[in-house]
C-alpha cells in the first residue's frame, strides 16, 4: 500500500542528514512500490530544496549543505541501480551534458543524466565547472544530437549564452539542439539566449529531449 508520507519522510531525513535513516526509508519506499524517479523527484529533491531554504535563512551552513549534497548524490547513485532495466531500450540519441564553467552544482545535472540514460539516451558527461571547449570537443567527438547545460547561479546562467556562441564559432550549432536547465533558468532565458529547449525538472528534460530528436 503506497503511503505518500514516506516521500516526505525521505526529504526530512535528507534535510536532517540522517544517512542510515534515509537509506532505510528509501528501501521501505521501494518495497512499497515507489519508483526511483518518484523517490528522487518527490522525496529527495524537495528535501534538497528545503536544505536550500534553510541555507538562505542562515539556519544551515555550507559544510552541512555539502553533507546533505553528498548524501543526496549517494542516494541517487543507489537508486540508479534499480533503474538499469530500461537501459537496453533502443538508443534515442546522443547527449553531451555538463554544468557550465564557474558552477560546481551538479546534483540536478546528475539526476537529469541518470534519467536521460535510463530512458534510452547515450549520455556523455563533461562534469561540473566545465569549460565551453569541453562541451564543444565532446560534442564533436561523439557526434552529439543534443547539448544539455546546467547552471544553478544567476551569474553562471550567462555562460549558457556563451555556449551558444562557442557552438556557432565551432561551426556545429546547426548540427545540434541545445537544452538548458537549473533552478534559476527559465523558458524566457532559454529563448533569450537562443537555446532550443528548457526543462524545469529531470522528467521534463527527458520529454523535451525526445521532442528535440523529432524536430
Ligand atoms: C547543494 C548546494 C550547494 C552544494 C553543491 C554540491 C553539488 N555537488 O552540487 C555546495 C555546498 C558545494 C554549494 C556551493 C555553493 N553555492 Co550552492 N546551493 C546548493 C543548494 C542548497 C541546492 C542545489 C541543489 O542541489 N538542488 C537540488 C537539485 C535536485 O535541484 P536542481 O539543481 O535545481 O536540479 C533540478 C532542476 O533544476 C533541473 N535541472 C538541473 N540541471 C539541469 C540541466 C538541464 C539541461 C535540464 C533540462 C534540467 C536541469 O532538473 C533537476 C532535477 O529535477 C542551492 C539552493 C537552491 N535553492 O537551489 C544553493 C545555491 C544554488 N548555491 C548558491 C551559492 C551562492 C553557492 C556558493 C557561491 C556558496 C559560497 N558562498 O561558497 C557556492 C558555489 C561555488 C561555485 N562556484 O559553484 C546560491 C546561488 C545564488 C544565485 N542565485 O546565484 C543558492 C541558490 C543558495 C542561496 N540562495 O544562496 N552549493
Amino acid at each position: 500500500m503506497k503511503d505518500e508520507t514516506i516521500l516526505q519522510s525521505i526529504g526530512d531525513s535528507l534535510l536532517n542528514i540522517q544517512e542510515d535513516e534515509t537509506f532505510t526509508l528509501i528501501e521501505t519506499a521501494t518495497a512499497d512500490g515507489f519508483t526511483p524517479v518518484e523517490i528522487i523527484e518527490n522525496g529527495l529533491s524537495p528535501g534538497m530544496l528545503a536544505v536550500g531554504d534553510r541555507f538562505e535563512r542562515g539556519d544551515m551552513f555550507l559544510p552541512q549543505v555539502m553533507m546533505a549534497a553528498t548524501l543526496m548524490g549517494k542516494c541517487v547513485d543507489s537508486l540508479k541501480g534499480n533503474m538499469a532495466g530500461n537501459e537496453a531500450a533502443e538508443k534515442k540519441g546522443v547527449i553531451v551534458i555538463g554544468t557550465v564553467e564557474g558552477d560546481v552544482h551538479d546534483i540536478g545535472k546528475n539526476i537529469v543524466k541518470v534519467l536521460l540514460n535510463v530512458n534510452g539516451f547515450e549520455v556523455h558527461d563533461v562534469g561540473r565547472d566545465a569549460l565551453l571547449e569541453k562541451f564543444v570537443e565532446k560534442a564533436k567527438e561523439v557526434n552529439a544530437d543534443i547539448i544539455a547545460s546546467s547552471a544553478l547561479m544567476t551569474g553562471t546562467m550567462e555562460v549558457m549564452g556563451d555556449l551558444e556562441t562557442a557552438l556557432k564559432e565551432a561551426g556545429i550549432r546547426d548540427d545540434v539542439k541545445t537544452i538548458v536547465g537549473g533552478a534559476p533558468v527559465t523558458q524566457y532565458w532559454a529563448e533569450k539566449i537562443g537555446a532550443n529547449a528548457y526543462a524545469e525538472n529531470a522528467g521534463e528534460a527527458v520529454q523535451k529531449a525526445v521532442e528535440l530528436m523529432q524536430v
